[in-house]
């Protein structure tokens, strides 16, 4: 969530700092601002509600110069969106900027009030720096020594970069909960919540690991990890291609990744598919038989979009690799007493790998005995691969829309690719493992081909654009399918959606059924269309209005409107089928005009508990 963005230079840094802190929007988007250190020593600041465009218009006839600055747009935990509330917070000489929640907030305010501290705002964020400007005053220790100690008075998640105007050669970086990035300039460095914000000046990064402060000055970095030992981290060179993070010709960003699922995918199977037969994962390499042959059960935990793609990976693993599987939503995993089972394997899904209920979930699974753990992320440098025992990427390339679509269709696929590796090692043959690579071949086209549909699904757009309220039906690997598509259609469209097992319809939701609640189906010709017509039926004997996708023609009745896509193979089904509920969602947020890539109330990377 908030995005963060600092940079120590030779150079005036105002446009970087704007420029940079907008590519990171996606992040929150409530109000933005930055600080800078002008040629005398003070602080400027500048703050704005509303996204970062309203910023760059208040500093326009501003005329701001600083080579070491602070930039940061806001997804609010604590306070109201409001410009006294956006960051950077100041506390005399030190500023600030935070993305996280400070859980014991309020008692460390009443004290600092005590002793005559005026709050401005209404954030955690201004307690930490009035308690950094507290223990400074008190003491006279430099900035990096007051930050050891007031951490240890803080609980909850604190990234964040600090400046002090007494000493304008250096920002100082704590990660702690969220994710923190190096950018390595020449004779100018840089730090950020997310490499997109950095991409222009760099390709050179340090991931700063959980615990880590870092000392940032223009020509030197020096990083204590946890225990304030100095610690020596890699240098990773980001192979993201700058053409992710342009629109080109398309309208939204949500609309370019929908139509980029191919080529994700394809990039997604480059070197992974070995003479049209075998898996390869260099990230597992040799290694892989040790980790996956004894396990005999699977415990998968996600959120949102990547928890419906392990509701898919469980009918994967259950009916082609006959291992049990339970997948469950990260925060409800932490929430309650587990008990494990024998031999369990535990699998993360995330695009950012920095969702905080998934980091908290896989802390927590280390201690009940799992057999081992792997994480499936798109974000190499990210906390989950980093903490997780094995990890495998998606390849999906930078996903800016705040609705994921091409995160969840290579989840699907690395997943897909994941169970026939297992298959084959569980059970010493490949004849699964030959199956998939030959299917998963052939998936980029397939999408292709239902893409092309486009035109059809905008027509059916036109017609539910005014709807209040939709439900989405599936029946088997095809319900996380109407899950998905209820929840992109809530994210984007702001319209009230839900998702039913379609065999549950009459044990109760059928009462809803009405002309004025359409209903959605997705059904693939396979051995249960015959019963999802029974249930098509059964909602036309009470008035439903039915849109169904398959791949057989469906007109059993006069109020049904059956959209015919091409044929796909019954594996990749629910891949296939999640690209018109996609389209659905997409064209009829842009009949209504929302903000399609940052909705309302949302942020990309969800780093609060
Ligand atoms: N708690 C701070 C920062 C919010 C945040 O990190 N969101 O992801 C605030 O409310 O300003």
């Amino acid at each position: 969530m908030c995005g963060i963005v600092a940079a120590v230079t030779q150079r005036n840094i105002i446009n970087f700092l704007l420029h940079s802190i907008q590519r990171l929007e996606y992040r929150g988007y409530d109000s933005s601002g930055l600080a800078l250190i002008d040629q005398n020593n003070k602080f400027v600041r500048v703050r704005s509600i509303g996204k970062v465009n309203q910023l760059i218009k208040k500093t326009k006839n501003k005329k701001l110069f600083g080579k070491i600055g602070l930039a940061h747009t806001r997804w609010a935990t604590h306070g109201k969106v409001s410009e006294e509330n956006a960051h950077p917070h100041v506390s005399s000489h030190i500023s600030i900027v935070h993305n996280g929640v400070i859980e014991n907030s309020f008692k460390i305010k009443s004290f600092l009030k005590e002793q005559g501290y005026i709050f401005y705002s209404d954030t955690d964020t201004e307690v930490i720096v009035h308690l950094l400007h507290w223990e400074q005053k008190k003491t006279g220790k430099s900035l990096l020594e007051i930050m050891n100690h007031s951490l240890t008075q803080l609980k909850g998640n604190y990234s964040m970069v600090v400046m002090d105007s007494n000493n304008s050669s250096k920002l100082i970086a704590v990660c702690s909960g969220s994710p923190l990035i190096i950018g390595l300039g020449i004779g100018e460095n840089f730090i950020a919540s997310d490499q997109i914000a950095l991409l222009s000046v760099t390709k050179n990064f340090i991931y700063l690991k959980e615990g880590d402060i870092a000392i940032v000055q223009s020509e030197k970095i020096k990083i204590f990890n946890k225990n304030r030992s100095i610690a020596q981290r890699k240098i990773i060179t980001s192979d993201v291609q700058y053409e992710y993070i342009k629109k080109g010709k398309y309208k939204y960003y949500m609309e370019k990744e929908i139509y980029e699922q191919p080529k994700s995918i394809r990039n997604t199977l480059k070197n992974r598919l070995k003479n049209n037969e075998t898996i390869y994962f260099s990230e597992l390499g040799i290694k892989e038989k040790n980790i996956f042959s004894h396990l005999e059960h699977i415990h998968m935990v996600a959120c949102g979009t990547s928890y419906h793609a392990a509701m898919v990976a469980k009918h994967w693993f259950e009916s082609l690799a006959n291992i049990p599987c339970d997948v469950e939503v990260a925060s409800e995993f932490s929430s309650r007493k587990l008990a494990v089972r024998k031999k369990s394997f535990f699998v993360t899904l995330s695009q950012s790998g920095e969702t905080a209920d998934t980091l908290t979930a896989l802390r927590i699974s280390k201690k009940l005995g799992y057999l081992g753990n792997l994480t499936i992320c798109n974000m190499k440098g990210s906390s989950l691969v980093q903490e997780s025992d094995n990890y495998l990427l998606t390849k999906a390339g930078v996903e800016i829309g705040v609705a994921s679509t091409k995160s969840f269709t290579t989840q699907l696929t690395v997943l897909l690719m994941l169970v026939a590796k297992i298959v084959s090692i569980k059970k010493k043959e490949n004849n699964i493992e030959k199956k998939i690579v030959k299917i998963l071949t052939i998936l980029p086209r397939r999408i292709e081909e239902i893409l092309k549909k486009n035109k059809q699904i905008q027509d059916i757009a036109k017609k539910l654009h005014n709807k209040k309220h939709m439900l989405f039906l599936g029946r088997s690997d095809q319900y996380p399918i109407a899950m998905e598509g209820a929840l992109k259609l809530k994210e984007i469209a702001y319209i009230h959606a839900e998702a039913y097992l379609s065999g549950e319809l009459k044990h109760g939701p059928l009462a809803l059924i009405d002309k004025d609640i359409p209903i959605i189906i997705t059904a693939p010709k396979n051995s249960l269309l015959e019963k999802t017509k029974k249930t098509i039926q059964e909602i036309c004997a009470r008035g439903g209005l039915i849109y169904v996708f398959s791949n057989e023609e469906i007109n059993l009745e006069t109020n049904i409107t059956s959209l015919k896509v091409p044929y796909v193979e019954e594996i990749i089904a629910p891949i296939f089928y999640t690209i018109p509920l996609q389209l659905l969602a997409y064209y009829i947020a842009l009949i209504k005009g929302t903000n399609i890539d940052q909705p309302r109330n949302l942020a990309k990377s969800v780093t609060v508990e």
